[in-house]
C-alpha cells in the first residue's frame, strides 16, 4: 500500500469575517495576533493565514504597517509557513489586496479562484450591542458585497505575487466553477503544478458544507488537476471540524482557524486558535495520521523556503 501523506494543518488566525464583538478570543492586536499565531504553530499548524486589523478597533486592514507589527515577531517565533491573505476586507482593490504582500514577500498567499456574493449578514441578528462602532453596518452590509475575483485579477495577482516573488498560492475555490476557473489559469501557465487548493464549504455565497459536495468537488478536481494537485478543506462555522475531520479521512488537507469559525464545539466559543488547532490534530492523529512540520509542507507544496521572505 502506497504510504500516505501527512496531514498539513493550515490555521488561520483573525480574518475579515468576524468581529470582535462576536468573541473575546478573536485577536486583533498585533501582540494578541503574533501570540495566537505561535501558540497555534506549537499546538500543529504548519501554515499560518494571515489577515490584519486595526489594533484599536479590530477593523478589517490591509495596511501593510499593522503586518510589519506582527510578521517578524511570529518569523522569530515559529518555523511555520507564513500565507498572508489577498482577500483584504472583500471590498479592496485589487492593487491594495496586493500590498501587503508585495511588500512582504511570503511563501505563501490566498489567491481566490472566482468573483461571488460573500455574506455574513446574518450573524448581525445575534448581538443587541457592539463593542466598535464600524462592527454591525460592516456585518449588516456584506449582503451587498461583491467580492471581485475577476480572470484579470487573478492574473494580477498570479503576475505580482507567483512570478515576481515565486509565492505559492491557497486556491481557495468556493463551488466547483472556481476550480474550472484554476484548470483555465493552469492551462493558459499562469500557475505551475503542484498547486494547492482549499475547498470552501458554507459561505453564503458559496457552496453548502455537504459530505456529498466534499466528495463532489475532490472528484471534479481528481478530474481535472490528476495527480497534480494537493488539497484541503475549510468548513466556516460549525462545519469547519466536521469536514475537516472528512477531508483528512479522504487524504486531504485541513483548515481550522477562528477566521472561519469561532466555536470549539457546538454552542461553545473556542478560547483560541491553538485550541482548534489541538482539537483537529488529536482527531487526525487517533483516525491513524500523522501531521506535517512546517518542512514537511513546504517539501509538499514546493515552497521557496522561509529564508526567501521579507520580513
Ligand atoms: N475566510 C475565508 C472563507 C482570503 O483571505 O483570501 C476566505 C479567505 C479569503 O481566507
Ligand atoms: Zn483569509
Amino acid at each position: 500500500m502506497a504510504k500516505r501523506a501527512k496531514t498539513i494543518i493550515t490555521c488561520a488566525i483573525t480574518g475579515a469575517i468576524h468581529t470582535p464583538t462576536m468573541s473575546d478570543a478573536l485577536p486583533y492586536t498585533a501582540t494578541d495576533i503574533a501570540q495566537q499565531a505561535e501558540d497555534a504553530a506549537k499546538a500543529g499548524a504548519a501554515i499560518l493565514h494571515l489577515h490584519a486589523r486595526r489594533p484599536h478597533d479590530g477593523g478589517v486592514s490591509i495596511d501593510p504597517d499593522h503586518f510589519a507589527a506582527f510578521l517578524p515577531r511570529i518569523k522569530q517565533a515559529t518555523n511555520a509557513v507564513i500565507n498572508i491573505s489577498t482577500g483584504g476586507s472583500l471590498q479592496n482593490t485589487i492593487e491594495e489586496r496586493l500590498a501587503p504582500a508585495r511588500r512582504f514577500s511570503p511563501e505563501m498567499c490566498s489567491l481566490n479562484m472566482g468573483s461571488m456574493n460573500f455574506s455574513f449578514h446574518p450573524l448581525a441578528k445575534r448581538y443587541e450591542t457592539w463593542k466598535f462602532d464600524w462592527e454591525k453596518a460592516y456585518v449588516e452590509n456584506s449582503d451587498s458585497f461583491i467580492f471581485r475575483n475577476t480572470f484579470r485579477d487573478i492574473a494580477t495577482v498570479a503576475k505580482a505575487l507567483g512570478d515576481e516573488h515565486s509565492v505559492k498560492f491557497e486556491h481557495e475555490c468556493y463551488d466547483v466553477g472556481h476550480l474550472y476557473n484554476l484548470k483555465f489559469c493552469m492551462d493558459t501557465g499562469l500557475f505551475k503544478a503542484p498547486i494547492f487548493i482549499q475547498f470552501i464549504f458554507g459561505i453564503l455565497g458559496g457552496i453548502g458544507p455537504e459530505l456529498d459536495n466534499l466528495v463532489f468537488m475532490k472528484r471534479t478536481a481528481d478530474r481535472l488537476f490528476g495527480d497534480d494537485y494537493q488539497w484541503s478543506v475549510l468548513g466556516a462555522g460549525g462545519a469547519q471540524i466536521p469536514l475537516a475531520t472528512s477531508a483528512s479521512q479522504l487524504g486531504g488537507n485541513v483548515r481550522v482557524g477562528l477566521e472561519d469559525s469561532l466555536f470549539i464545539s457546538r454552542g461553545k466559543l473556542a478560547e483560541s486558535n491553538a485550541q482548534q488547532v489541538a482539537k483537529i490534530r488529536r482527531i487526525v492523529e487517533d483516525l491513524g495520521c500523522q501531521i506535517a512540520t512546517p518542512d514537511e509542507a513546504r517539501d509538499m507544496l514546493q515552497l521557496k523556503g522561509a529564508d526567501r521572505v521579507a520580513f
